[in-house]
């Protein structure tokens, strides 16, 4: 082969997202390792945040608008008191790769650990002010753990009124609290006085460590348990449910990237293989795309596994002839996406396999129209309506189904959930509430048929849920994950190859 073709031919394998890093880290030839921040900012990694961004995708004055909008929601003399993630160890001092936590990093787009934030509502020419406490320089753990961001520079990126050593946060939170009327702060489950003296964490971690006096720090739980205290999680809450346009092109980048990613396992199965290698190709297909982590741990069930819902063992072989039902999305830029597709082994749907998915597909399709803030439809009608969809398109194809048949068996979860930050932005949200413009939703309605003479024996031991995300808009439904092949021909021909996609 001569050196030319040579060169023709790898140049043809340098394509989607390597090609992308390729260009990406010729452009990081300009700025110097190792970093001197605690996280990736413009100024470091200009591959990854653009000049007016904070977080990728992200610019400062979204969080500036963040923490404004939340501040004017609360009455006069509050103040917000929020803190980072602890790290999470898996043993000893084995730690699982950082999470910052949700509301933290919404209010601030800070990641690191140990830290924290308190607003003031009030006591600034902006309305309210932000100090920031955290590690700042500290030339020993830089060594061990690399750079956390010093207190100048995280006060000026972050934009806070001022950036204090974490240590003084107890001190600080102790003086603002007995000054303030009302103290937002979310304490972990288990955080009354009494428990947090075996088990401080979070936020009692910082006081139990940093407070010499055992009476100082049971003042200040009291004080955090008493009147003042409100929760903090659902005020958020109700702004996170509504994603701007920058989270909106987030959500749509990350749906992108788990449907390529889905189109691209489709091709890559076949019989024989293992369900933890389609977990792994899907992952491996993500992270090549720049998603920093899955979302949450994939189902890959194949056959009858199918019919456990939130089966995660994976570690069947997929036989000829069977589904697999595919359950995975990944995190990127602090975004969570979330995809189910059901796709057959062989790239061919059985005759009896392709009738159930097109009854439940129509369904599903239905359903995704009816995500508008017009429609006037809360979470709870959606599911009363996928249920009736679901019995109509099951008994024409011969189920004959009895009362609650389809409830208690076939379709035993819920049909949807709001999606964002966290995977699941469910605990504050409203079910009962009407759907709003700028909302994220899942549609994921799925039919498990067990292997019982109540059912069509062509149909046991199937299982089918097909998941897409949708932006509700005020007259349109926007489906984001498009990437991820939903007709049976288009999944048919992702598996066969016939779409044009490697499965790499
Ligand atoms: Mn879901």
């Amino acid at each position: 082969m001569s050196l030319r073709v040579l060169l023709a031919s790898s140049a043809r394998h340098l394509h989607g997202p390597c090609r992308r890093y390729a260009t990406e880290a010729a452009r990081t030839v300009l700025s110097t390792k190792p970093s001197i921040y605690g996280q990736p900012i413009f100024q470091s990694h200009p591959h990854l945040v653009k000049p007016n961004e904070l977080t990728a995708g992200i610019p400062s004055e979204e969080y500036e608008r963040r923490r404004r909008a939340l501040m004017d929601s609360l009455p006069d003399d509050s103040i917000v008191v929020s803190v980072a993630a602890p790290i999470k160890y898996m043993s000893n001092n084995i730690f699982y790769k950082y999470r910052q936590a949700s509301d933290f990093w919404y209010l601030t787009g800070f990641e690191e650990p140990d830290s924290a934030i308190i607003l003031e509502k009030n006591s600034s020419s902006r309305d309210y002010k932000l100090t920031l406490f955290c590690n700042g320089t500290d030339s020993d753990k830089a060594k061990w753990d690399g750079a956390s961001t010093s207190l100048d520079d995280a006060g000026a990126l972050f934009n806070a009124d001022s950036a204090l050593p974490i240590t003084t946060f107890p001190s600080h939170l102790k003086a603002l609290i007995s000054l303030s009327s009302h103290v937002y702060v979310d304490l972990p489950a288990s955080a009354t006085p009494r428990s947090s003296r075996s088990r401080p964490k979070s936020i009692l971690k910082y006081l139990a460590n940093s407070l010499p006096a055992r009476r100082e720090y049971d003042s200040i739980m009291e004080t955090l348990s008493g009147s003042k205290r409100k929760q903090l999680a659902p005020e958020i809450s109700k702004f996170r449910a509504i994603k701007s346009k920058c989270e909106q092109d987030i959500m749509r980048a990350a749906a992108d990237i788990s449907g390529t990613a889905h189109a691209k396992t489709m091709r890559f199965t076949h019989p024989g293989l293992s369900e933890a290698m389609i977990s792994a190709h899907f992952e491996y297909v993500c992270a090549l795309s720049g998603s920093q982590r899955l979302a949450y741990v994939p189902v890959v069930a194949s056959g009858a596994n199918s019919l456990i819902i939130h089966y995660t063992s994976n570690n069947h072989i997929v036989r000829e002839g069977e589904m697999v039902l595919l359950d995975a999305g990944c995190e990127y830029n602090g975004y969570a996406s979330d995809i189910t597709r059901t796709y057959p082994s062989t790239g061919t749907f059985s005759p009896a396999q392709a009738e159930l998915y097109t009854a439940l597909l129509s369904a599903q399709k239905s359903l995704c129209k009816l995500c508008t803030e017009s429609s006037g439809h809360s979470l709870h009608e959606l599911h009363r309506k996928s249920c009736e969809l679901l019995k109509r398109e099951l008994n024409q194809i011969g189920f004959g189904l009895q009362t609650g048949d389809l409830e208690r068996i076939l379709y035993p979860h819920f049909l949807s959930h709001p999606i964002g930050i966290d995977l699941h932005e469910s605990s504050n949200f409203d079910r009962s509430g009407e759907l709003k413009e700028g909302m994220v939703i899942t549609i994921e309605p799925g039919i498990y048929v067990p292997p019982s003479n109540s059912f069509p024996s062509r149909f046991h031991n199937m299982g089918i849920r097909i998941e897409d995300e949708v932006l509700v808009g005020k007259e349109h439904a926007t489906v984001l994950t498009v990437n991820a092949p939903k007709e049976i021909a288009d999944v048919e021909g992702a598996c066969q190859g016939l779409l044009g996609l490697e499965p790499f």
